[in-house]
Order: structure tokens, then sequence, then C-alpha cells
């Protein structure tokens, strides 16, 4: 089988920006898909992000199995992250993310309150790979659609701020993946959940994959789409 490898120029380009904007935020929002959390975690953010306070974002739970994120989120939070599953699609309103991240501040907004800044501010950046809803999530939290979004990989293409209010800004970043996957199936699986342009890869293979997975972990799933 074809290996899957997808990294245009503006990925590597969009790595870089990251890397020099990550002194100007507070903490870093990254968004996986709930389907696969690991398999969409971009091994090359890690050090990217380095200690920066970070909340891992579980987004798309509604497509997901509940009782795996549940194992997924305890995963992450023993590993010393924060971290919640979201459905942003759907969502009106996710007051929970600035909540944590005042939190997670408490002690940086304390202090600068003790100096006479009356409403001191927040930033966060958003990482994560393409088409994990990172655009989706940011329109929610500050509650317009500023963000340009879409059901494709690479919708956004240029680091872009966004202002929730005079207390929490966000920066919207675009989709990156790695240069090479080491594991196999994580290709299958990035491929599968759209985070993979679809012109790169051999649908049948991937679709292979995708049906001997659903018959083996969901097979009442897979019956219910297609023979009912
Ligand atoms: N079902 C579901 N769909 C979602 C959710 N969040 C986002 N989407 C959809 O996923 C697609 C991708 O969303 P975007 O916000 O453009 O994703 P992105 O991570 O910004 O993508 P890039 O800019 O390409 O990196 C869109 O069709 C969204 O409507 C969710 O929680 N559940
Ligand atoms: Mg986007």
């Amino acid at each position: 089988m074809a290996q899957i490898q997808w990294f245009p120029g503006h990925m590597a380009k969009a790595r870089n920006q990251v890397q020099e904007k990550l002194k100007l935020v507070d903490l870093v929002l990254e968004v996986v898909d709930a389907r696969v959390p690991e398999a969409s975690r971009n091994p090359m953010m890690n050090q990217i992000v380095g200690q920066k306070p970070r909340i891992m974002v579980l987004n798309k739970k509604d497509l997901a199995d509940s009782q795996k994120t549940a194992e997924w989120l305890a995963y992450y939070r023993k590993q010393g992250y924060e971290a919640i599953a979201i459905d942003a699609q759907h969502a009106k309103r996710l007051q929970q993310i600035p909540q944590l991240a005042r939190q997670m501040m408490k002690a940086k907004l304390e202090k600068q309150k003790s100096r006479g800044i009356r409403n001191p501010g927040l930033r966060a950046m958003c990482i994560g790979i393409p088409n994990v809803g990172k655009s989706t999530v940011l329109n929610r939290l500050v509650k317009k659609n500023i963000a340009v979004t879409g059901n494709r990989p690479g919708v956004t293409k240029n680091q872009q701020w966004l202002t929730a209010d005079d207390t929490f800004q966000v920066l919207d970043t675009p989709g990156i993946l790695w240069p090479k996957f080491e594991d196999e199936t994580v290709g299958n699986k990035l491929a599968l959940t759209g985070a993979i342009a679809d012109t790169v890869y051999q649908s049948d293979s991937v679709g292979l994959y995708g049906l001997t997975f659903f018959q083996q972990a969901y097979p009442q799933a897979l019956r219910k789409a297609y023979a009912e």
C-alpha cells in the first residue's frame, strides 16, 4: 500500500509562524479530533509549544464514541494537561474555554490586578492539524463568524487574531501536518477523518482500512449506516 504523506509548503511556513507568535500568547489551545485524538496530534508541536500552558480540546465529540472520549480525557489529564471535549459545530457558547484559561492563568492575572490593571487580558493560540475544527471553535468563542471554515483540509491559510472581548484574544492558525507519518495507520485515520486532501491518497485502500475497522469495532453502526 502506498504511504500517505501531505506536507505542502504552506504548512512548513505555518509551523514557523506558530513558533514566532508563541511568545505573544499566554496559553495554547491544541484542537484534536475526538474520534482519533492521539493520531490527530502533530508530534512536532510538543517541541514547538514546550512548557506553555495547554488545553487539549477534543472537538467533534458528536461524531465520537462518548465512552472512549471520557477515557481520552482522563488520559490527557493524567499527562498533566487540561482537557475538554466539545462539539463546536452545534454549541452556542464555549464558555468553558475562557473560564478554564482564566483558572489556569490565575496567578498571572492576580499579579496584574495587584499592579493596578483592572481587567487583565489573556491571549491564546489555537493549533492543530487541518480540518479538526479550529476556526469553528474560535468563531464560537468570539460569538461571531469571523474565521472562514469549510469541510476540507487547508481552509485557513494565514494566521488571524479574533477578539472575544476585552479580556480574551485568540489566534487562529492554518492546520499543520508533519513530513512523515511513522505509523501508516495514522495516515489512514487522518485520511478517513478529513485531515488530508483527498487528491493525495488512494480512496480504495483508505476505504478498506475504514471498513475493516468498523467491522471489528462498531459492526452495528456499520450495518445501520449502509444496510438498513
Ligand atoms: N460534526 C462536527 N463538525 C464540526 C465540528 N467542528 C467543526 N466541524 C466541521 O468541520 C469542518 C472543518 O472545520 P474548520 O473550523 O474549518 O476546521 P479547521 O481546523 O479550521 O481547518 P483548517 O483551517 O483547514 O486547518 C467544517 O465543516 C466544520 O463545520 C464539530 O464539533 N462537530
Ligand atoms: Mg481553519
